[in-house]
């Protein structure tokens, strides 16, 4: 039996993807699998992955968050053609598959959830994360749409509970999501991808900045650039 008990620690849930689409390896999936059971900054790191099913990601997600109760939450997957690290900005209330899901599932012009806001802003720090990565030396970039797939479901739906705080231990909880690159050995002719290990160590210190920034710092008292 797997020890669930919660330790003493505050908890991190970073969750990536199965494969889909055709592909053997999900990075995200792998990746995040590699930070579990990791103390970053005094926080434990609690891994999941997630089945790239429309009507399954999200419960799986939420349940994790009910079991463990993060102050922060990244979703990771898999951009494919992508060459940097993405940190994703909006999720939009739309799911329109290019391709179906692991289950067949190819939702048209649907909405995430009927009713409820057109958009979520990420409420991760984007810009500190991002620069963060530059720092790091690792390729990144700051992306304005998650596209309209599992990721963008599973974001979408995860700002949505965020945003709404229906159980009173979400209420200081952070969350967002992060597309990594394809890996070197499934990369497109013409790209190279991004090892595995490069993409353990961007999330680790994508980990690290949200933690230590509550937010964008330029954003505090409503400054602009
Ligand atoms: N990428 C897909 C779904 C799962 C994944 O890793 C997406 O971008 O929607």
């Amino acid at each position: 039996m797997p020890n669930n008990k919660p330790t003493e620690l505050p908890c991190v849930v970073l969750a990536g993807f199965d494969a889909f689409g055709g592909e053997s390896l999900n990075p995200s999936g792998l990746a995040v699998q590699a930070l579990g059971g990791q103390v970053i900054a005094g926080h434990r790191i609690a891994s999941l992955l997630l089945p790239t099913v429309f009507d399954a990601a999200l419960p799986r997600l939420l349940a994790a968050l009910e079991r463990s109760r993060p102050v922060l939450v990244i979703a990771v997957g898999l951009a494919q053609g992508r060459g940097a690290i993405a940190i994703e900005r909006i999720a939009i209330n739309l799911q329109d598959a290019r391709i179906p899901d692991n289950a067949g599932t190819q939702p048209y012009d649907t909405a995430v959830v009927p009713g409820a806001p057109a958009a979520y802003f990420s409420s991760l720090p984007v810009k500190a994360v991002w620069q963060a990565l530059l720092q790091a030396g690792l390729p990144a970039d700051i992306s304005h749409s998650a596209g309209t797939f599992v990721c963008n479901h599973v974001f979408f739906g995860l700002m949505h509970a965020l945003a709404n705080k229906r159980k009173h231990w979400l209420r200081h909880t952070r969350g967002g999501f992060i597309h990594l690159p394809a890996l070197p050995e499934q990369a497109a002719v013409g790209q190279f991808g991004m090892p595995l290990d490069e993409q353990v160590r961007g999330l680790r210190v994508a980990v690290l900045a949200a933690l230590q920034h509550p937010q964008d710092a330029l954003l505090v008292g409503g400054a602009t650039h």
